[in-house]
């Protein structure tokens, strides 16, 4: 049986802080609304993936596994939040008797979906096969090591900041040397993507680091104490950055490669496009 007890040593301050019914809707919509939206988008990603030139087909379907699989953990997050409370004169005061949440489980997922996240950068922007299985190696590493040290640390949130705080600082030099390898891959997507286009790697790199760098704000949070406001709040931080690492990421990816299709003389892909001006100029280039 899990305890109050057990969770304050050992665990997430979701376990520690009786919640208002407003904190505690909040953080069921706020999970309800992330898991729908990542199934949802499963739909959008495997559609999408019919308009494009078959080499970059797979970008938007490994978006469709990362719905999935985010999905999943996030109706688990849903699940377990549900089960981890229980109304007590009109407040949600945490469980006793078995259930208790945890933050850990996303950081499991991260590990499926980060590798997955960043193999889409390289396919996209066109790189040599060798080139692509090398840039995914060397920024998986660093990101898996990143994720697993967080992981460590998290547990410390309910009071043992001394190891949030060390694991963080050995996780977040695991994240300077992915940013590293990442802004090595854009340069290489900005010199390898058309003329047209150039500016989508450039840009993408400002986005990849304002929605990744939401996961240390989230995991630093707890320090301001255990309150039902920063409980609810960094549930919010953490959606706001999958929908936007994940969901919004994968979007602007399918159009820059949906572009660079029609640029390439993918008929398809031009006809989507064909009240673009990158459409204009492929139907013009086809002599339309
Ligand atoms: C941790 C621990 C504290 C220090 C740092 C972290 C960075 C986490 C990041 C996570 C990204 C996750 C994504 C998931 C998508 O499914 C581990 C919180 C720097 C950057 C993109």
């Amino acid at each position: 049986m899990q305890t109050g007890a057990i969770a304050d040593t050992f665990g997430n301050i979701e376990n520690l802080v009786t919640l208002t019914s407003g904190q505690y809707t909040m953080g069921s919509l706020i999970l309800m609304v992330s898991y729908g939206a990542h199934f949802a988008f499963i739909i959008y990603f495997l559609t999408s993936s019919l308009q494009l030139a078959p080499r970059y087909r797979i970008v938007p379907v490994l978006s469709a596994v990362v719905m999935a699989s985010a999905g999943l953990s996030l109706l688990r997050e849903f699940t377990t939040w549900q089960a981890a409370y229980t109304l007590i004169g009109g407040q949600y005061v945490p469980a006793t008797d078995g259930e208790s949440f945890t933050n850990a489980y996303r950081y499991g997922n991260w590990t499926i979906t980060v590798p997955l996240l960043l193999s889409q950068l390289p396919i996209a922007f066109g790189l040599a096969r060798s080139v692509t299985h090398k840039k995914i190696i060397r920024m998986s590493i660093p990101a898996l090591l990143m994720i697993w040290t967080g992981l460590m640390g998290q547990f410390g949130e309910t009071g043992d900041f001394a190891r949030l705080n060390l694991w963080g600082v050995i996780s977040t030099v695991f994240f300077v040397w992915l940013i590293v390898e990442v802004r090595g891959v854009i340069t290489a997507g900005i010199a390898n993507s058309p003329v047209e286009i150039k500016a989508w790697p450039a840009n993408l790199w400002w986005y990849f680091l304002a929605t990744w760098g939401l996961y240390p704000i989230a995991y630093a949070l707890p320090q301001l104490g255990a309150s039902g406001d920063v409980v609810v709040v960094r549930q919010l931080l953490f959606s706001i950055a999958d929908i936007s690492s994940k969901l919004l990421y994968g979007i602007i990816l399918s159009r820059y490669v949906l572009r660079r299709s029609a640029l390439e003389g993918y008929v398809p892909a031009a006809e989507a496009l064909e009240t673009t001006a990158i459409g204009a100029k492929a139907a013009s280039a086809r002599g339309d």
